[in-house]
């Protein structure tokens, strides 16, 4: 057997009735119906231990060739996060000002955003995800990587779904251009900024624009 070859062993795996699945994927699906995303955050504490658990949850996403191209930047000193905002905010408004088409413009206007980001400082924890555009090897070479913009979308809906069931709330925030992210939180020339999700506590006042989802029948296709 060389280096390289497959080695498999047994999947560990309990085989539930048919009632059983039935009951947990009707609960689950309620479940994930209930979350939201707001942009009012309490600045209330959320312990370091359940961004662990939600980056730990995130770390079991499949990957390309599982070479897992994710790094995930937990930021809540106050000083990092008033800096974020502030870079955040200067494109923003660069954004919202000249880029956004006026499509875009209304794409956007039942949500209400705009270039105000008071979530990057009022939330107690903004995770930053990085996705590794290639490798690093021990000795400086680079390695390819594979679908690493698939796997980092799959690892941010297990970690959204993680914030969600821990009674929390996420915003998924992408400031464009995010070259800004990579130079203040010192990462490498591999890692490219992902996806911004401030975590919290939603305001006790917080508000969600009125949305409904589309149902199984528009978004299900059987043959
Ligand atoms: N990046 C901008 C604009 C924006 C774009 C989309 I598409 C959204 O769903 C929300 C916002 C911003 O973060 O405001």
């Amino acid at each position: 057997m060389t280096d390289h070859a497959a080695h498999f062993v047994p999947l560990a795996h309990q085989r539930l009735s048919e009632e059983m699945s039935l009951q947990r994927g009707a609960e689950f699906a309620a479940h994930m119906q209930q979350r939201r995303t707001t942009r009012h955050f309490s600045s209330d504490a959320v312990p370091r231990q359940c961004i662990e658990h939600a980056i730990r949850a995130a770390g079991t996403s499949p990957s390309g060739a599982h070479q897992q191209p994710w790094t995930f930047v937990a930021v809540s000193d106050a000083a990092l996060k008033h800096r974020m905002r502030e870079a955040a905010e200067a494109e923003e408004r660069e954004f919202y000002a000249h880029r956004i088409t006026p499509e875009w413009r209304a794409a956007l206007a039942p949500l209400g955003t705009d270039d105000v980001k008071t979530h990057l400082t009022d939330a107690p924890w903004v995770v930053v995800l990085f996705r590794q555009s290639y490798g690093l090897e021990p000795d400086g070479g680079k390695r390819t990587f594979y679908y690493t913009q698939e796997s980092c979308g799959i690892a941010a809906g297990f970690f959204i779904a993680a914030v969600h069931h821990m009674g929390l709330v996420t915003l998924t925030h992408t400031p464009s251009p995010m070259g800004f992210l990579g130079e203040l939180l010192e990462r490498p020339a591999n890692e490219k900024a992902f996806l911004v999700m401030p975590v919290g506590y939603p305001a006790v006042n917080a508000q969600v624009p009125d949305l409904s989802r589309k149902s199984l029948e528009e978004i299900a296709v059987w043959r």
